[in-house]
């Protein structure tokens, strides 16, 4: 069986019982905890911030990772880092001196990752491959949740499958993460999925039950 790393996008978690929902997701098998945090500029929404990772932080041993959707994030990722967070997303469309910051995230002690834009080709990367711990690429524009799937983002996937040996990264897939499309990329190669409204979140079923199914297990 392909090992697929799975990370619920907590932004579509219910807030009123956080601590439930964290505990639960722990409990269900899940890999990494994905925050999505947005600064209204960047992306035209606000959503997750310091405080809800050290509170995720707080009722979890497992990773934590930061989805910064801000602008100029190099003199923010200490923030997110302090509070928990063990890998770092940046967008290089928001960021001036990436090589800097992504070498400052692993000098913090985090993981470094980059989050690609539906419209970032992978030429425009190239650069920086050899600095990512995490490639995540996203399959809708970056800010909402329960979006349609952006079919030509499977060109950009598979070729940083390609890549992705060669230089040692992993790549997630953010973004309308299906059962199906889960199953379709897991084939092509893609290591890790944040999953949201499309596979984990509002089902009313036990996460237990849908992490086992999305990795593949008898039920
Ligand atoms: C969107 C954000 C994502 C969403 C996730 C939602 O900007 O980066 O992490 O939370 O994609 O998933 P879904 O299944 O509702 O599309
Ligand atoms: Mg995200």
């Amino acid at each position: 069986m392909i090992e697929r790393l799975l990370c619920p996008s907590m932004m579509c978690a219910n807030y009123g019982h956080l601590a439930d929902e964290v505990r639960a997701l722990d409990d269900a098998g899940v890999d990494i905890f994905h925050c999505d945090i947005m600064d209204g500029t960047f992306v035209p929404n606000f959503t997750m911030g310091v405080m809800d990772v050290q509170t995720i932080r707080r009722y979890t041993d497992k990773l934590v990772d930061c989805h910064l959707m801000i602008e100029n994030p190099g003199n923010k990722v200490d923030w997110f880092i302090k509070a928990g967070a063990n890998i770092i997303y940046i967008h290089p469309e928001s960021e001036r001196y990436v090589v800097k910051t992504l070498a400052h995230i692993k000098e913090m002690g985090a993981y470094a990752g980059i989050a690609v834009n539906p419209d970032t080709s992978v030429a425009s990367i190239s650069e920086i491959l050899n600095l990512c711990d995490y490639v995540m690429v996203m399959t809708v524009n970056p800010g909402f949740a329960g979006q349609a799937f952006i079919d030509f983002t499977r060109k950009k996937i598979k070729q940083l499958v390609d890549l992705k040996e060669e230089y040692g990264f992993r790549i997630m897939i953010d973004g309308h993460c299906t059962p199906q499309v889960i199953e379709e990329l897991s084939g092509l190669g893609a290591d890790g999925f944040i999953l949201g409204t499309s596979a984990i979140f509002g089902k009313n079923r036990p996460y237990k039950e849908i992490v086992k199914e999305l990795r593949g297990e008898r039920v």
